[in-house]
């Protein structure tokens, strides 16, 4: 039986709103442990992690809250790492999304360190993709997919240590579902060639197709990191977000998704971020995080052919 390991990153440093610090226990009022429990795992919850408070800083040199960001990041990376290591599957409970940072470079160091191939699917209405230079913000939720790329400060950037490369080359990583793109972003995931469906290729080619497509060079040697931001869905079924956009994925497309990468069945680890119960409804955007991390660990609703 696989042990599913809950790590709880109560923190919002990263984001530009509060309130994704109480995304967490909203998964876990939600009923994240007995539906994964129900999906035939073991599951550890790890608690919290601890880190620093949120000074709600004005940006120092393009960033905000560059120290907190980077302890709450070494802090994920060591409890990702160490759960990958006992040859558990970590499932992540953001928080905001500057925590893919540090759970990534781990399972990219876990990987690395296997030979094993790494292929990281992120979803999200934006393509955070910014650099401390080009950041509109200073957010770094807006830069995580830039540093795993290697641009961005060293505390961030070289997690796995003072040497090691950065954690993913551009063919690892596809952005899916993005709507929102700052003009420097559009130039840095150009010139990187990062793989994107956006919203418009997903209208245009449909949910299937598209996953079909990033999905293509997944195979059973493949470790596959989900890094999912709930800002990814429509905000009228995804209300609990900081920075929501209008016209992304229904329910159901995103529930096909979910449906095909259980499917697919390369999944190794997985991040849940951004939901932000304080501007939820009754709970509703962590209850739909549930539905759908119970679709991604395999609930179908009628037996399938394999
Ligand atoms: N691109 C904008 C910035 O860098 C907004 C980023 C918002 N990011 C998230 N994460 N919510 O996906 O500030
Ligand atoms: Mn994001
Ligand atoms: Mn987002
Ligand atoms: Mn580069």
């Amino acid at each position: 039986m696989t042990t599913l390991t809950l790590i709880g990153a109560p923190t919002d440093v990263g984001a530009s709103v509060l309130g994704a610090s109480m995304g967490p226990d909203a998964l876990r009022i939600a009923g994240i442990a007995r539906a994964m429990q129900a999906r035939g795992f073991d599951v550890r919850d790890q608690g919290n992690l601890a880190g620093p408070g949120n000074p709600q800083a004005e940006p120092a040199s393009g960033f905000r809250h560059l120290a907190e960001v980077a302890a709450w990041n070494r802090a994920v990376y060591e409890a990702t790492h160490a759960a990958l290591q006992a040859g558990q599957l970590p499932l992540l409970m953001g928080g905001d999304h500057c925590l893919a940072i540090g759970s990534i470079s781990a399972v990219a160091q876990h990987c690395r360190a296997r030979g094993r191939r790494l292929k990281v699917l992120w979803f999200d209405a934006h393509a955070d993709a910014n650099t401390p230079e080009s950041s509109p913000s200073g957010n770094l939720h807006g830069m995580p997919v830039a540093c795993l790329l290697g641009h961005g400060p060293a505390q961030l950037t070289r997690l796995a240590g003072p040497d090691a490369p950065p954690a993913l080359q551009s063919g690892q990583i596809t952005l899916i579902g993005v709507r929102s793109v700052d003009a420097t972003e559009k130039r840095f995931v150009n010139e990187h060639g990062i793989e994107v469906y956006d919203m418009r290729t997903i209208d245009e080619l449909g949910m299937r197709a598209v996953m079909q497509a990033a999905l293509a060079d997944v195979d059973q040697d493949t470790h596959l990191h989900v890094s999912f931001d709930m800002d990814c869905l429509d905000p009228s079924v995804a209300p609990g977000v900081g920075t929501g956009v209008r016209g992304g994925p229904t329910y159901r497309e995103t529930q096909l998704c979910m449906e095909m990468l259980a499917d697919c069945g390369a999944l190794g680890s997985a991040d849940l971020v951004e939901l932000n119960p304080a501007l939820d409804v009754r709970n509703q955007t962590a209850e739909l995080a549930v539905d759908l991390l119970e679709s991604l660990f395999g609930k179908s609703t009628l037996m399938r052919p394999q």
